[in-house]
C-alpha cells in the first residue's frame, strides 16, 4: 500500500536538475514576440494611433474594452495595444513609438466611496457595485438586543500579490489547421473553453507545460492570453509573450483586499451569540473573468465568517465593488483566509475584552462533536471532524511554546480554522494500460507544484495492487484527455484523486474480463490480487502484463475515462500556533517556531501535505508581516521584489506539523484538501502573537517595522 506513506515526489528529479520545460523554454522556429502597451492612468478615454505591427482594441475587439482597451481604460496596466516583432528588443522599441492620447477621467480606488456611485469607475457601468448578496440565519436582530456584550469594529485584509516564481506567459501558433497554445496556466481545459468561445473556432489544443507556481493567479484567462491567441490565428506565425516581473506584479490578478465591518453579540462567558456585518471586497476594475472569480470569493468569505464556532444567528451583507485598481482574482485560500482572519481577530478581541484565555475562548465557542455535521447560519455544512478534540491535542504544544517564550520579548499566537475544499462540479481521469504492461494515468486537473504526479500514482497503484513504478502520471494537455476542470480550491487530490481511483477500478474490471477470456474461465472463477489474476480452482495465474497483452490480442480496450461528480465541498480544519519575538527597539518581528495540527481527512502522502502546510503558512505569515500592494493615485508603488517583500529561507520559522484524523470526506480518497489550509490560518496566528506582544489591537496589516513601533 502506498497511500498514507511519505513518498518523495517523483516529479522532482527533473525539476531540480533544471530539466523542466516552462512556457518560455518552448522555442518554435520563426517565433515572433508580443508585448503590450499598458495604460499609465487609472481612468481615461484613450486614442491610440495604429501603425504597422501594432494591434489595437478596435481591431481585436471592436466596440469593447476587453481584452484590449479600445476606448476607455479603467486601471493602470490595462493593455491598450499589442505589438508583434522579431525579438523582444524590437518589440520594446515598437512599444515606445506608439502615441497615446489620454483624456483623463475621475477615478476611485476606495471601495467605500465607489459604492456611493458618485464616480463611475467605467462609463458603461450602471453601478460600481458588481454584486450584493445577503446571508441571514437564525434571529440575529432579536439576539443582538438580548446580548449582554456588544462589540463593533472594522478589519481590513489587505491587497497582496500572488508572486509565483514563474510569471505568466503564452506561446500560440496556428498551423493552418488548429490553434496550438502553451500557457502557464492552472487548467489547460478551462483555458481552451474560454479561447473556443472568444475566438469562435473549436480546433484548439492547449498544453500546460511545467508551471512555476500560480497560487490562484493563473486560474482565469487573462487579457494577454486572449489577445495573443487571436493574433496567432490572424498572423499564422508562432507568437510568444512572457510577462516581465513588473508587468506580472501590476497586472496579474491581485489577492484579498476585503473589509469587514462587524457587530457581534456576546455572552459574559465569551460565547458568541450573533454575528452581523458587512463584507466589502475591492474587486478592482470591471473585467468579467476576474470579477466573477473574486466575486465568488467575497461570498465565501461572508458565508465562512462563523468559522469553527457554534454561532447560530447571523446576518451579513456582502458587496463586491469595482474600483480603478488592478482586478483581484483568487489567491491561495480565496475567501477563506479573509473569513478566518476576520473571525479569529474577533475571537482575540472577545478574549481581551472579557479577560478570557485565548485558548479557552475558542474551546468555549467551537462546534461540539455531537453537533456534527453542523450547518452554520449561512448554510455551509461542516461535514466531519472533532473541533474539541483537536484543541485538546493542541494544548500541550501551546503550553510548551508558552513556557519557551522569554517574557516581554516573545509571545505565542494561536489561530483556528475550518475551511471548505474540494469543489466540484466534477473531474475526469483516464487510465489506460500500455502494451508493455505499464499503466498511464491522465488527469483533467492541472497540478503546478502540489505533487499530484506522485499522489495519483500512489492511488492508482493501490487500486491495481502494483508497484508505483509501473504507473506514469500525465496531465495538462487537451489532447490526452478530452475534458477536465483544473487545480484550485484544494480539490485536486480529493476530486481528481477520486476520479483516478474510479477509472482505475474500471480498468481493473476490464483487465479481469480479458484475463477470464484468455484463461477460458468465467469471471466468478477468477480473482485479482497483487497485480495477478488467479483461477480460484486450478490455482493457475497470469500476471498483469500477460493479461494486458491478451486484452490487446482479444480486442478488449484497456482505456477508461471516468467522470467523478461532486455535490458538496468537504471541510478540513485545524489549530496553528507560533512563537514570535519582537524587538521593541527596531520593530523587527521574527517568527521563531510554527506548529500546525490539521485534520485533512485521510492523508494520501504526509510529506506532500506537510510541504503544502509549510508553503501555505509561510504565505499566511507573510501577509501578517510583509506583503501589501501599495498604490498612489492608482499606480502600484512597489511593483518589484526590492520594494514588495516576500519571505525567503531567512524569514522561515522552524515548522512542525502533526495531522489528526477525526473524520473523512465522503469521497473514495477519504481526503480533504490541504493546499490552502496554511494560508487560510497563518495570518491570524501571527496577528494574535503580535497583538499579545505589543499589547495593542491592529485592524490592518502588514505589521512591518514602522507599524510595529507606531
Ligand atoms: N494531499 C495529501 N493528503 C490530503 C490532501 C492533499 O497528501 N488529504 C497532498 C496532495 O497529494 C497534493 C497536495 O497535498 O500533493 C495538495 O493537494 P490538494 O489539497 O488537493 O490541493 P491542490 O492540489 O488542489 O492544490 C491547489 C492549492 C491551491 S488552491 C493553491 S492557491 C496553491 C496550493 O495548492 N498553489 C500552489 N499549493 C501550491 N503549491 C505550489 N507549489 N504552487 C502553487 O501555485
Ligand atoms: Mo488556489
Amino acid at each position: 500500500k502506498y497511500v498514507g506513506k511519505s513518498i518523495k515526489r517523483v516529479e522532482d528529479p527533473k525539476l531540480i536538475t533544471g530539466k523542466g520545460s516552462y512556457v518560455d523554454d518552448i522555442e518554435l522556429p520563426g517565433t515572433y514576440y508580443v508585448m503590450f502597451l499598458r495604460s499609465e492612468l487609472p481612468h481615461a478615454f484613450i486614442k491610440v494611433k495604429s501603425r504597422e505591427n501594432v494591434f489595437l482594441g478596435s481591431q481585436i475587439n471592436p466596440g469593447r474594452d476587453f481584452p484590449i482597451a479600445s476606448n476607455e481604460v479603467t486601471y493602470v496596466g490595462q493593455p491598450i495595444a499589442a505589438v508583434v516583432a522579431r525579438d523582444r528588443y524590437e518589440a520594446q522599441d515598437l512599444l515606445e513609438s506608439i502615441e497615446v492620447e489620454y483624456q483623463q477621467l475621475p477615478f476611485e480606488v476606495d471601495p467605500f466611496k465607489a459604492m456611493e456611485d458618485k464616480v463611475k469607475v467605467y462609463s458603461k457601468l450602471e453601478s460600481n457595485i458588481h454584486i450584493k448578496k445577503e446571508f441571514f440565519g437564525g434571529e440575529p436582530l432579536k439576539e443582538i438586543d438580548k446580548s449582554p456584550v456588544v462589540l463593533t469594529g472594522e478589519l481590513h485584509n489587505q491587497r497582496v500579490i500572488a508572486s509565483p516564481m514563474e510569471t505568466r506567459g503564452i506561446v500560440a501558433w496556428f498551423d493552418g489547421n488548429r490553434l496550438n497554445v502553451w500557457s502557464s496556466t492552472q487548467s489547460a481545459h478551462y483555458l481552451r473553453r474560454n479561447l473556443v468561445s472568444f475566438l469562435g473556432i473549436s480546433n484548439i489544443r492547449v498544453v500546460q507545460p511545467d508551471v512555476g507556481g500560480a497560487f490562484g493567479s493563473k486560474i482565469i484567462t487573462h487579457p494577454e492570453e486572449y489577445a495573443v491567441s487571436y493574433l496567432a490565428l490572424k498572423l499564422g506565425v508562432p507568437l510568444k509573450w512572457i510577462a516581465t516581473r513588473r508587468e506580472e506584479m501590476i497586472t496579474a490578478g491581485h489577492g484579498r483586499d476585503k473589509w469587514l465591518r462587524y457587530k457581534i453579540g456576546v455572552n459574559r462567558d465569551g460565547t458568541i451569540r450573533v454575528l452581523m456585518g458587512t463584507v466589502i471586497g475591492n474587486l478592482g476594475a470591471p473585467y468579467a473573468d476576474a470579477n466573477d472569480d473574486d466575486g465568488g470569493n467575497i461570498l465565501s468569505a461572508a458565508r465562512m465568517l462563523p468559522g469553527p464556532y457554534k454561532i447560530k444567528h447571523g446576518y451579513i451583507t456582502a458587496y463586491g465593488v469595482n474600483t480603478n485598481l488592478t482586478p483581484t482574482t483568487s489567491y491561495r485560500g480565496a475567501g477563506r483566509p479573509e473569513a478566518t482572519y476576520f473571525i479569529e481577530s474577533i475571537m482575540e478581541e472577545v478574549a481581551n475584552e472579557l479577560k478570557i484565555d485565548p485558548f479557552e475562548i475558542r474551546m468555549r465557542n467551537v462546534v461540539r462533536p455531537e453537533d456534527m455535521p453542523f450547518t452554520n447560519p449561512f448554510n455551509i455544512t461542516y461535514d466531519t471532524g472533532n473541533y474539541v478534540e483537536i484543541l485538546n491535542q493542541s494544548k500541550p504544544y501551546y503550553e510548551s511554546l508558552k513556557s519557551e517564550a522569554t517574557p516581554s520579548e516573545e509571545c505565542v499566537g494561536l489561530g483556528m480554522y475550518v475551511e471548505i475544499t474540494a469543489f466540484g462540479p466534477w473531474e475526469t481521469a483516464r487510465v489506460y494500460a500500455k502494451y508493455d504492461g505499464k499503466i498511464v494515468v491522465v488527469s483533467g486537473t492541472g497540478p503546478h507544484g502540489q505533487g499530484e504526479g506522485t499522489a495519483f500514482a500512489q492511488l492508482a497503484a493501490d487500486v491495481l495492487e502494483i508497484p508505483m513504478e509501473l504507473v506514469e502520471v500525465k496531465w495538462g494537455d487537451t489532447d490526452i484527455i478530452e475534458d477536465g476542470i483544473g487545480t484550485w480550491g484544494s480539490r485536486t487530490a480529493t476530486i481528481g484523486g477520486s476520479a483516478v481511483m474510479q477509472a482505475s477500478q474500471e480498468l481493473k474490471k476490464r483487465i479481469m474480463e480479458a484475463a477470464a477470456k484468455s484463461m477460458e474461465a468465467d469471471l466468478e472463477e477468477i480473482e485479482y490480487s497483487e497485480g495477478k489474476i488467479r483461477h480460484k480452482k486450478t490455482g493457475k495465474s497470469i500476471d498483469l502484463s500477460e493479461a494486458i497483452k491478451s486484452a490487446y490480442k482479444l480486442g478488449i480496450p484497456l482505456d477508461v475515462t471516468s467522470v467523478y461528480p461532486v455535490k458538496k465541498p468537504t471541510t478540513p480544519y485545524g489549530v496553528h500556533m507560533a512563537l514570535i519575538s519582537v524587538d521593541k527597539e527596531t520593530g523587527m518581528i521574527k517568527v521563531k517556531k510554527y506548529v500546525a495540527l490539521d485534520d485533512i481527512g485521510n492523508v494520501i502522502n504526509p510529506l506532500l501535505a506537510e510541504g503544502q502546510i509549510h508553503g501555505g503558512s509561510l504565505q499566511g505569515i507573510s501577509q501578517a508581516l510583509y506583503e501589501e500592494a501599495v498604490f498612489s493615485d492608482g499606480l502600484l508603488q512597489n511593483g518589484n521584489f526590492g520594494d514588495y517583500t516576500i519571505p525567503t529561507a531567512v524569514e522561515t520559522p522552524k515548522f512542525s506539523w502533526r495531522y489528526v484524523v477525526n473524520g473523512l470526506s465522503p469521497h473514495p480518497t477519504g481526503s480533504k484538501g490541504v493546499g490552502e489550509a496554511g494560508a487560510v490560518v497563518g495570518t491570524p496566528v501571527i496577528m494574535s502573537a503580535i497583538q499579545r506582544c505589543l499589547g495593542k489591537k491592529f485592524n490592518y496589516m502588514p505589521i512591518n517595522l514602522e507599524r510595529a513601533l507606531a
